[in-house]
């Protein structure tokens, strides 16, 4: 049944509810009325005949009795009458008086006082049946001075009353076919005129004659699907998906090949010395670096990040640079050095106990140190430094990002006013409440609006954005647009969700699923009918780790048939090591392991396998594909890459993603069984379901959520933000808008 049709029969419905009870009320009243005013008349009639009546009945003249009730019977209602003795005998009726109402039968039901004598009769009134009819009679006692006659019994024929509740009712019906046709009539009209009135209205907003805050959501929904129609349109003239061709060509084509430059803090590849001195690549478990990396393959240029590795500073030239990924040298690798204190103040103090914590939901307390601050100041410094280094041009098309350089969009527009800078913001930005308790919250937001454009992966993280700049700056926030405007200067906020490479870079190195699983079971030495249930993670507070093995101990005790055959592997990469946060939850993990594997153990089972380091990507891949869950825990994430990965794994279409829905990825996966992975009892609901899915339903899941990686990859949320930066170049170099107050304040300087 369609919605509409729903609607009408419940109006129905409700219409012939509401007229039945109106009927009743109606048809209650009129009887009710009828009989009031046929009681008043009985006593009307008697009393006028009462000279009559009283003569006849004390002379014992039955006939002129009779006749005196004869005449009363002349009004049409009444159709009989009769004079009854106290103790009911019949002393005189009219002819037309119904014999079944007789004198004998009334007097036992008149209605007397206590002391039962004959001085003491009461009215009586009632209707009822006669020859399959409706009657009412009324029983009035009848006295002459002091003395008890008798009563006077007038029947009243009640078929009027019938037809009286008939025409009622007929009036009542048509009354209100008559008002429902009006009443429809008149919504109908008022519903177009209504809508003629607010589409007039909606085209006076969007051709900007005027300005309704009501309607700012709806506008900021029609431009960006406007915005996003272009860029498809775009699409269409390049040619379908985004690949790294496109990406590349788009680079070439729209930004005349200028080069692009990454600013990030980690780099995408480190070098190390082993224990035996041999020197190793080691591809950082960071999903920022998971997303940009094959970015920059595509469209080569420079990525500038912190050289952190033993062997970084030997693999390097004179500029510290370094052609990467090692054997195909597609891009350039520039390191800057920073000193033990600058690291402890600026990346695990300030942007890891202050910032990380200050936007993620994860009951961590931020902590905010003035020295700490400094340091983040003046490695931003250095870095925004080091990014104007490496341009080539005085337009640089740069891409800042992440927490850890809220300060170098601003230091960058002061070297380069003219630079194109494009900032992200891989977690998620908290509400503005929440901002607030940064102590240097002003200073934050006027670094990040040296964007020309901010990048979230939401749409609410960019709300949350423009009230924190509303709160505490002085501004102009345009929210219809998505802009702010300071120093006479505009930077765009967007949300651009991030997402992987497609297709998945799996490679001939990685082998097929049936392979991987047959490792993974003589790997860990589990028979070949176990369950594999997989979680992979940097080993943080936010990603629910703890909630996620709870989620698992309750599973074997909700299921003991899966004790001894399902075998949880959690992959965790130790992460920020020198917080003491992070320890913390590095021994917590380590304790739980130990108890629920204690707690399910028999021979050789353990219920968690926990492999606590960083695994190069063909390990992490291997259990991807082995895994028959995977389970994605975390308590705030601002997309998380390792769900999206798992699906990209999943080539043979098998396995099932249980989901977090505290990840931005849980608005896009919305096949995968989604979860607050703070309720332990739905969280092992799930992985129980997960566990019991048929294959044909995990394809089909799985499908729609691999056709949906292979539309909105990695290449198109660059291609997207490159787009809207081309547009804007554009605008400027059209309107010659490149700001002066920037060059001012750069020369002021
Ligand atoms: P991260 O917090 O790093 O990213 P996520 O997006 O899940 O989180 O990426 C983690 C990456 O590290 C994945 O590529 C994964 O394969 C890898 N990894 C995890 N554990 C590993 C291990 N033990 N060994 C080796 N590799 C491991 C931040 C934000 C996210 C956002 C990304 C990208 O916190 O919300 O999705 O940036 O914007």
């Amino acid at each position: 049944m369609t919605r509409r049709l729903k609607i009408a029969v419940v109006v129905v419905l409700g219409l012939a509810a509401l007229t039945a009870v109106a009927y009743a009320v109606v048809t209650r009243t009129t009887r009710s009325w009828a009989e009031r005013d046929l009681e008043l008349r009985a006593q009307l009639a008697v009393t006028s005949a009462r000279r009559g009546l009283s003569r006849a009945w004390r002379a014992d003249d039955r006939e002129a009795l009779a006749d005196v009730l004869a005449d009363v019977t002349r009004d049409i209602r009444i159709m009989g009458a009769a004079a009854c003795s106290p103790t009911g005998s019949s002393v005189a009726t009219t002819e037309s008086y119904p014999p079944s109402l007789p004198c004998s039968r009334l007097a036992s039901r008149i209605p007397r006082s206590a002391l039962g004598d004959a001085t003491s009769l009461e009215p009586l009134h009632e209707t009822t049946d006669i020859h399959g009819g409706s009657v009412h009679l009324s029983a009035l006692p009848f006295r002459d001075g002091s003395s008890m006659l008798g009563f006077v019994v007038l029947v009243h024929d009640l078929s009027f009353v019938a037809r009286r509740e008939t025409a009622a009712r007929t009036l009542l019906l048509a009354a209100f076919v008559v008002l429902a046709i009006a009443g429809a009539f008149l919504t109908w009209l008022a519903g177009r005129m209504a809508r003629r009135d607010w589409t007039r209205e909606l085209r006076r907003v969007l051709a900007g004659e005027e300005d309704r805050p009501e309607y700012a959501p709806l506008l900021r929904d029609v431009r960006e699907l406007v915005s996003r129609m272009v860029v498809e349109s775009d699409a269409d003239a390049t040619g379908g998906r985004w690949t790294p061709e496109r990406l590349r060509a788009v680079m070439h084509q729209r930004m005349h090949g200028e080069r692009l430059i990454v600013l990030a803090n980690r780099e995408p590849y480190v070098h190390q010395r082993d224990a035996s001195g041999a020197l190793t690549v080691l591809h950082p478990a960071s999903g920022l670096v998971t997303a940009l990396e094959p970015v920059m393959r595509a469209c080569s240029g420079v990525w500038v990040a912190h050289g952190s590795g033993s062997a970084d500073r030997e693999t390097t030239d004179t500029s510290n640079r370094v052609r990467v990924p090692p054997g195909e040298e597609s891009f350039l690798l520039r390191r800057v050095w920073l000193g033990e204190e600058q690291e402890q103040g600026y990346y695990y103090g300030f942007a890891n106990e202050g910032l990380w914590p200050l936007c993620h939901l994860a009951h961590t307390r931020p902590t905010f140190r003035s020295d700490d601050w400094q340091h983040y100041r003046a490695v931003n410094r250095r870095f925004a430094e080091a990014v104007a280094e490496e341009s080539d041009c005085d337009d640089p098309i740069v891409l800042v990002q992440d927490y850890h350089f809220a300060l170098v969009p601003r230091m960058l527009r002061e070297i380069l006013p003219r630079a194109t800078i494009l900032s992200f913001w891989h977690i998620p930005w908290p509400n503005a409440e929440r901002f607030g308790i940064c102590p240097f919250r002003e200073e934050i937001l006027e670094g990040l609006l040296g964007s020309s454009i901010l990048g979230f992966h939401t749409r609410q993280h960019c709300g949350n954005f423009l009230d924190s700049v509303d709160a505490y700056l002085e501004s102009r926030v345009n929210r219809a647009e998505q802009t702010v405007v300071q120093h006479a200067r505009e930077t765009l906020v967007r949300p651009y969700p991030i997402s992987i490479e497609w297709p998945p870079r799996l490679g001939p190195a990685v082998p097929s699923p049936t392979e991987c699983r047959a490792r993974v079971l003589d790997e860990l030495r589990l028979p070949a009918d176990a369950l594999i249930g997989v979680g992979v993670d940097r080993l943080d507070y936010t990603k629910g780790i703890e909630e996620r093995l709870l989620a698992v101990e309750r599973l074997l005790e909700r299921e003991p048939p899966l004790v001894g055959r399902f075998t949880f592997v959690q992959l965790a990469a130790p992460s920020r090591t020198r917080i003491s946060r992070y320890r913390e939850l590095d021994e917590r993990v380590e304790a739980l392991v130990t108890r629920i594997n204690e707690r399910f153990a028999s021979g050789t089972y353990r219920a968690v396998v926990y492999l606590r380091e960083h695994h190069e990507p063909d390990t992490v891949q291997r259990y991807y594909r082995a895994a028959d869950v995977c389970y994605v825990s975390s308590l705030h994430d601002g997309m998380n890459l390792v769900a999206k990965e798992f699906v990209a794994a999943r080539d043979d279409e098998r396995g099932v993603l249980v989901l977090s829905h505290f990840t931005g990825a849980a608005r896009e996966l919305t096949e995968a069984l989604i979860v607050n992975p703070y309720d332990i009892e739905e969280a092992s609901g799930a992985l129980s379901l997960a566990l019991r899915m048929p294959s044909s339903e995990q394809a089909l899941r799985i499908r729609a959520m691999r056709e949906l990686l292979a539309e909105l990859n990695v290449y198109r949320w660059a291609g997207r933000m490159l787009l809207d930066a081309e547009r804007l170049r554009r605008r400027e170099r059209l309107t010659g808008r490149i700001s002066t107050s920037w060059q001012a304040l750069a020369v002021e300087r």
